[in-house]
C-alpha cells in the first residue's frame, strides 16, 4: 500500500527536506515583534488587555510612523549576534497588516503616514546580507469582522456579533499568497493564534498546500501548542525548552520534526516601555546552548520601538552573544542533540564523531559522564588535552569563561 504524505512525515519533497536540514543547522534566529501596538509601549496584547475598541485602535494605527526604521541596521544586528534567520510579525492578533496588501486597506502602506512597506525593505536587505526571512502570521484577529464566531479572546473590541468564517479564511489565504509571492523566497511562515479557537475548522490542509505550492521550500512553523499536524515542518515551543511546560500552554509531546523554542529577552514580545526585566547575556547564552542540547533552535525576540529603533539593552545583549558565538559557534551551528541527554550541569551537542560537552553550571574540578561506547579523547576548547578516565570522569579546565566551558570529545577510529 502506498503511504500518503500525511502518514509518512519524512516523505517531503527534496527542496523542503533540504530546507528543514538548513533550518536545524542554523540554530539561532531573531524574532521581531513590531506593530501599531509598539506605540503604546505595553506589549503586543494591549488591544486585548485594555479592551480597546476597533475604531480607537484604527486611529492609533493611523499614527504609526517609524521614521527611523532602517532594515540594514536590523539585519546587521541579527548578523552580529550570529543569527541565521529573522522571523518578523507581518500581522499580529490586532489584525493590522505590516505589509502592502490588497486584501484590506488596514495596512501600513494605505493606513499610515509612513506609506512604506518595511517587510519589502527587510526582504531585500536579508537577501543582501545572507539572512533567511520568515513571516509570523496571526490566524487570530481582534479587528476583522469575519473572525466569527469569536474565540477566547478579542471580545472587548466592540465588533457586531456577526461574521462569515469561510470569508475570513479566504482573506488569510489571499494575504499568504501575497506574502509568498511578493517578497522573494522565504524561509517560511510562522503561524500563531490558532489556540484561540482550537475546535474551529481552520482549513489547514488547504492553506498548507497553498503555501507549499507557492514556495516548495518554505517551512511551516505552527505555534498551536499541539503535537505536529500533517504538512508542518517545525515544532516550536513558546517560552519553554522542548518537552517542558513552565509557560502552562505548551505540549509535552515532541514529534519527529526540527525543533525550535522562542524566548523573550525581557518579559514582553512587543515593545514594553517599563519592562526592564532583561535576562543577562549569560542567561541568554545558557538558553541558546541548552536549546541546542535538546536539538532545538533558539528564536530570540526583540521588540523594536515605534520609531524603528532597537532598545539599547537588547542591542547590547545581542552583540555580546555574537561575540560568544564568534568563538564557540562551531559547537552550536550544524550540530544535533548530543549522546548525553540534557542535565542540570549542562548539555551535549554533536557533529559526526565529535561531541561538545557544554559545562554550564558545575563548580567541581571533575565531572562524571555516562560512559559512551568506543574510545574517546577529551580536549579543552583551546586544544589542550584533558584527562578522561575509562569510567568517563572528565577533569575540567578551570572556569576561565564565565558562560560555558566547552569540552570537545573526539571518538577515536578503530
Ligand atoms: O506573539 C507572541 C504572543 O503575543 C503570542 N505568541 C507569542 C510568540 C501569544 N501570547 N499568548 N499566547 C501566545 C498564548 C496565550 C495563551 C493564553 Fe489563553 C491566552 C492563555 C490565556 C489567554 C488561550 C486563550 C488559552 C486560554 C485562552
Amino acid at each position: 500500500m502506498l503511504l500518503t504524505l500525511a502518514q509518512a512525515p519524512d516523505a517531503v519533497p527534496a527542496e523542503r527536506a533540504a530546507a528543514r536540514q538548513w533550518y536545524s543547522d542554523a540554530r539561532f534566529g531573531m524574532f521581531i515583534h513590531w506593530g501599531v501596538y509598539s506605540q503604546l509601549g505595553q506589549g503586543e496584547w494591549v488591544m486585548q488587555n485594555r479592551s480597546i475598541a476597533v475604531a480607537d485602535y484604527e486611529w492609533l494605527a493611523s499614527q504609526f510612523n517609524p521614521v527611523k526604521f532602517d532594515a540594514k541596521t536590523w539585519v546587521a544586528l541579527a548578523k552580529a549576534a550570529g543569527m541565521k534567520y529573522i522571523t518578523i510579525t507581518s500581522r499580529h492578533h490586532d489584525g493590522f497588516s505590516m505589509f502592502a496588501t490588497k486584501a484590506t486597506r488596514y495596512n501600513i502602506v494605505d493606513w499610515t503616514p509612513f506609506q512604506r512597506d518595511p517587510l519589502r525593505e527587510l526582504a531585500e536587505e536579508c537577501r543582501k546580507q545572507g539572512i533567511k526571512l520568515f513571516f509570523y502570521y496571526s490566524q487570530l484577529d481582534w479587528h476583522h469582522p469575519d473572525y466569527f464566531p469569536r474565540g477566547q479572546t478579542g471580545r472587548g473590541s466592540g465588533r457586531l456579533e456577526v461574521g462569515d468564517w469561510p470569508k475570513y479564511l479566504d482573506f488569510m489565504d489571499a494575504q499568504l499568497t501575497e506574502l509568498l509571492t511578493n517578497y522573494g523566497s522565504l524561509g517560511g511562515i510562522w503561524f500563531d493564534g490558532m489556540w484561540d479557537k482550537p475546535d474551529a475548522d481552520w482549513r489547514l490542509a488547504q492553506t498548507y498546500a497553498l503555501i507549499h505550492k507557492l514556495q516548495p521550500a518554505a517551512l511551516i512553523v505552527p505555534n498551536h501548542h499541539q503535537a505536529p499536524l500533517p504538512g508542518e515542518d517545525v515544532q516550536t515551543f513558546e517560552q519553554d525548552l522542548p518537552g517542558a511546560n513552565t509557560a502552562g500552554f505548551n505540549t509535552k509531546t515532541i514529534g519527529g520534526l526540527p525543533l525550535e523554542t522562542s524566548l523573550t529577552m525581557n518579559d514582553s514580545w512587543g515593545f514594553n516601555l517599563t519592562d526592564h526585566h532583561y535576562k543577562s547575556t549569560r542567561e541568554l547564552i545558557h538558553y541558546l546552548v541548552r536549546a541546542a542540547g535538546y536539538g532545538a533552535n533558539l528564536l530570540l525576540n526583540i521588540g523594536p520601538r515605534p520609531d524603528g529603533t532597537i532598545p539599547p539593552e537588547a542591542e547590547a545583549r545581542l552583540k555580546e552573544i555574537g561575540g560568544w558565538m564568534a568563538t564557540y559557534g562551531e559547537s552550536i551551528y550544524g550540530t544535533r542533540a548530543g549522546p548525553i541527554a540534557p542535565r542540570s550541569w549542562g548539555v551535549t551537542t554533536a557533529r559526526g564523531d565529535t561531541v561538545f560537552v557544554h559545562v554550564l553550571d558545575w563548580n567541581d574540578p571533575t565531572l562524571a559522564l555516562p560512559v559512551l561506547a568506543g574510545t574517546w579523547k577529551a580536549k579543552s576548547w583551546d586544544g589542550k588535552p584533558l584527562p578522561l578516565t575509562q569510567g568517563f570522569t572528565l577533569t575540567l579546565p578551570t572556569a576561565s569563561d564565565a558562560s560555558d566551558r566547552v569540552i570537545v570529545l573526539i571518538k577515536q577510529k578503530g
